[in-house]
């Protein structure tokens, strides 16, 4: 049976009391002045881009457990994508990762990805690992190397991302750096950043019209003790450098713990520079777990920065979301699944917020009320909104049960044998 007929069955056991509680949720929202079809349309236009490593089983520098059927190259990396839109219907943008996915038709892969509904979101550079037959090592570094030679190499590779971005479609070219020192005095900081912001120029001179350059600033690993591009500060300046196609990019795992992350949401928001965010979430660093698993409320105040810049009408406000997490004990579908779910979650829950009553608490330096108004939006179950948005969509009003119920997997399983030899790391 094809998914989608599969889905309408599986949800056909679940749709009475979806009504039920839909219409319950409605009646206690229309008390609050809220309508609640409203929501439900916005939880429908949501939409967060899944990275096409993100359908691989994650690992950690000590060692993968792979799972059953994974993908094995790009298209079944795409295939896997399709069923995760299929039930959530909210993650039809892909993010590639090259030369992980390097296609050897980019055409062929376009036809592929329209085919099945979806379409290239950001590309990303590769230049914290080295390649087989690569000339030169990234072992001290990339776009920042003391090597003009290497950073030369790091360039031409970022630019042969853009370069194939423009024929896919995307619409941004992310680029991430491994470049840091392990030890003190190893790097000097400020000649490194000077050389960062050289080859930047250089990418940044060769995307298309309407491209966007994103930089994603990370403040440890897999450097140990200092990373070039360390933090948000260091980020906006360097897309402040570059011109208006620059922009900052959040992932919320790239901060020290315990750091506002909403407030420097706010604060790129304000400078014009959101490029948008990698979600996921973490109990002590770049741990990549799944989105909203750790910290609801955290996402919750993000969303809240966000809607607040939607709603207000920011000029330039247009920011990509995707997923970025490294799904290592879990079957990547149904963390991908869940994880988008959460987002539309905290994005709803944002949409809650009385923000005249909010105003109105924070000019009179009523704090608690405040904080009252903000708990109110992120206590309230909008579960039902979510699956009827998903339902009325094509989607699955239980994904992950539903997932579970179709066999995907173990049809994956029988038709990719797997390959041997892939070891630690994250994909
Ligand atoms: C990095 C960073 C990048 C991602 C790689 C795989 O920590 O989050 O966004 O491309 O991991
Ligand atoms: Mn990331
Ligand atoms: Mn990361």
């Amino acid at each position: 049976m094809v998914i989608r007929e599969f889905v309408s069955e599986h949800n056909r056991k679940a749709v009475e009391w979806l009504h039920q509680d839909y219409d319950h949720l409605g009646r206690q929202l229309h008390r609050r002045g809220v309508d609640i079809e409203a929501l439900t349309e916005r939880a429908m236009a949501f939409r967060v881009a899944v990275p096409s490593w993100g359908v691989g089983t994650g690992g950690t520098r000590f060692a993968r457990f792979p799972g059953p059927g994974e993908p094995r190259n790009v298209f079944e990396k795409l295939e896997d994508c399709e069923l995760v839109n299929q039930m959530v219907r909210v993650t039809p943008g892909i993010s590639l990762h090259i030369p992980w996915d390097e296609p050897e038709h980019p055409a062929e892969l376009l036809e592929f990805a329209r085919k099945r509904g979806l379409f290239f979101d950001s590309m990303n550079s590769n230049t914290f690992q080295d390649q087989p037959g690569q000339a030169l090592s990234y072992r001290f570094g990339s776009l920042t190397h003391t090597d003009p030679a290497v950073r030369a190499q790091a360039v031409e590779h970022n630019v042969h991302c853009v370069e194939l971005g423009r024929k896919l479609g995307a619409r941004s070219h992310t680029v991430w750096i491994g470049d840091g020192g392990n030890f003190p005095g190893q790097v000097h900081f400020r000649r490194a950043l000077e050389r960062y912001l050289e080859s930047l120029r250089a990418i940044y001179a060769a995307l298309p019209d309407g491209f966007r350059m994103f930089i994603e600033h990370k403040l440890y690993e897999p450097a140990f003790y200092s990373t070039v591009l360390n933090d948000w500060g260091t980020s906006y300046y360097c897309t402040r450098e570059l011109g208006e196609k620059a922009f900052s990019l959040v992932d919320l795992g790239h901060h020290a713990p315990n750091v506002n992350i909403e407030m420097i949401v706010a604060r790129l928001v304000q400078l014009g520079k959101l490029a948008g965010f990698h979600f996921n979430d973490s109990k002590y660093g770049d741990d990549d777990l799944d989105a909203g698993s750790i910290k609801p409320f955290q996402l919750f105040l993000v969303f809240h920065e966000l809607v607040d810049a939607e709603l207000e009408k920011v000029p330039g406000f247009d920011p990509a979301y995707m997923l970025d997490q490294s799904h290592n004990v879990t079957d990547p579908l149904e963390s991908l699944m869940t994880s988008a779910v959460e987002l539309v979650r905290a994005f709803v829950q944002a949409h809650l917020v009385d923000r005249a009553a909010l105003r109105e608490a924070q000019e009179g330096n009523d704090a608690i009320a405040a904080l009252q108004l903000l708990k109110q939006a992120f206590t309230t179950d909008v579960g039902p909104i979510l699956a009827a948005a998903r339902h009325r969509a094509g989607g699955a009003i239980h994904p992950v049960a539903a997932y579970r119920a179709s066999g995907y997997r173990q049809r994956r399983a029988a038709e990719r044998p797997a390959v041997a030899g892939r070891g630690a790391g994250i994909v």
